[in-house]
């Protein structure tokens, strides 16, 4: 495909409620979306990477700086703009994935919406639709988290996952239980833990919770692995998961047996993809991962978790569970499911006015500009 300009437009748009991790909270999301401008079609892509540098080391600043100083320029000298060869393109440059899934999935949208072809069907997705689940913030107290949990219940949303973090943990999960039997029930640590911590872990396993996400720092393979084999809850990894090969050799030490499989984590959908084929073909079920995206990272994660293996409910929520007005038409729980979007490409288009109503800044570089473009 060929391009005219790329748009780096920052968004801001405040959450619904704050959401606190054992990391930090947030509560208003400075979000950087990449615009391909081509003759033929356009493509968004989102960047899911946070305000500061909390979850993994990228941040939004940083992501922006090295798409547009380092990213782009190897894109365009590589000649032929296509999906496939982003990624062989911007390996030189180390690490970055969120920001270079942000360049890819532009890059993608705009040539699936050329050829009429959506996403999903690209990717190999089985099902029009996909169970919703949702992820629970930190509250202040273990009756507000009922209230909490209780509201989405009502709502209908598959599956409930607490994060938790030493000091929260234990007995948030004993409440859920007590008050709202045997709902589908996993937790989220964000490396909050060590393996030190593996006889209190065990705490959690008469509660039978579908799976412990990232109980330990990313790098501590051995740690994941030694943990899985002292505790009774099966053990899930996200932050530790970057690419496919690392997926298959934390599956091969037994670190675990489930993944979170992010877009952004693992440097975008072709490789997202490429980590669903590697556990699938392991039988390591997978579930995909949120990063609190708008309706366009959105549309793109209910494309990907309507694949063959994702197993277990994901944490692609509604957009109401994020934003009073999300940038695209909202995506809405109907019986716990949200609908795979049929459209070309990723399916969906920002709304031009709340577009332009949460924009901050808008950087447009012209394609000729860059070198080779
Ligand atoms: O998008 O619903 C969502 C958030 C899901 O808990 C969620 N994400 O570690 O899995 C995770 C976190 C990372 C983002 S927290 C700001
Ligand atoms: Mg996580």
């Amino acid at each position: 495909m060929k391009a005219d300009a790329v748009e780096l437009r920052r968004i801001r748009m405040p959450l619904v409620a704050p959401f606190r991790t054992s990391f930090g909270t947030e509560a208003v999301r400075d979000i950087l979306l990449v615009g391909v401008k081509g003759p033929d079609s356009d493509g968004w892509g989102e960047c899911v990477a946070m305000g500061e540098p909390l979850y993994s080391p990228e941040y939004v600043d940083g992501a922006h700086a090295v798409i547009r100083d380092h990213l782009l320029p190897r894109l365009a000298a590589a000649g032929d703009l296509a999906a496939h060869h982003v990624a062989p393109a911007l390996a030189p440059v180390k690490g970055h994935p969120m920001a270079k899934a942000a360049v890819e999935m532009a890059v993608l949208d705009a040539e699936l919406a050329a050829a009429g072809r959506p996403l999903a069907a690209f990717l190999g997705a089985t099902r029009d639709r996909v169970p919703s689940g949702v992820s629970v913030g930190i509250p202040g107290s273990i009756p507000e988290l009922l209230d909490i949990v209780a509201g989405y219940l009502d709502q209908g949303y598959r599956r409930v996952k607490l994060k938790i973090e030493p000091g929260w943990d234990i007995e948030p999960v004993r409440a859920v239980r007590e008050r709202f039997g045997d709902v589908p029930l996993q937790v989220d640590a964000n490396t909050a833990y060590t393996l030190g911590d593996a006889a209190h872990l065990a705490g959690l396993d008469p509660f039978e919770l579908l799976l412990i996400e990232q109980p330990l720092p990313e790098d501590d393979i051995a740690g994941h692995a030694e943990l899985a084999r002292r505790i009774r809850t099966p053990v899930c990894l996200d932050e530790s998961i970057t690419s496919a090969r690392a997926a298959a050799d934390a599956i091969a030490r037994g670190a675990c047996s489930i993944v979170n499989i992010k877009a952004g984590r693992v440097g975008g959908y072709l490789e997202a993809r490429r980590v669903h084929d590697v556990c699938a073909a392991r039988g390591v079920p997978v579930w995909c991962g949120g990063m609190l995206e708008t309706g366009l990272g959105r549309a793109a994660n209910v494309a990907l978790a309507a694949l063959p293996d994702f197993l277990l409910v994901g944490d692609v929520s509604a957009s109401s569970r994020y934003w009073e007005r999300d940038l695209t038409p909202p995506f809405v729980l109907e019986d716990g499911y949200l609908r795979v979007p049929g459209g070309p490409g990723i399916g969906v288009r920002p709304d031009p006015e709340v577009l332009a109503s949460v924009t901050t800044s808008v950087e447009t570089i012209p394609w000729g500009s860059l070198a080779g473009g």
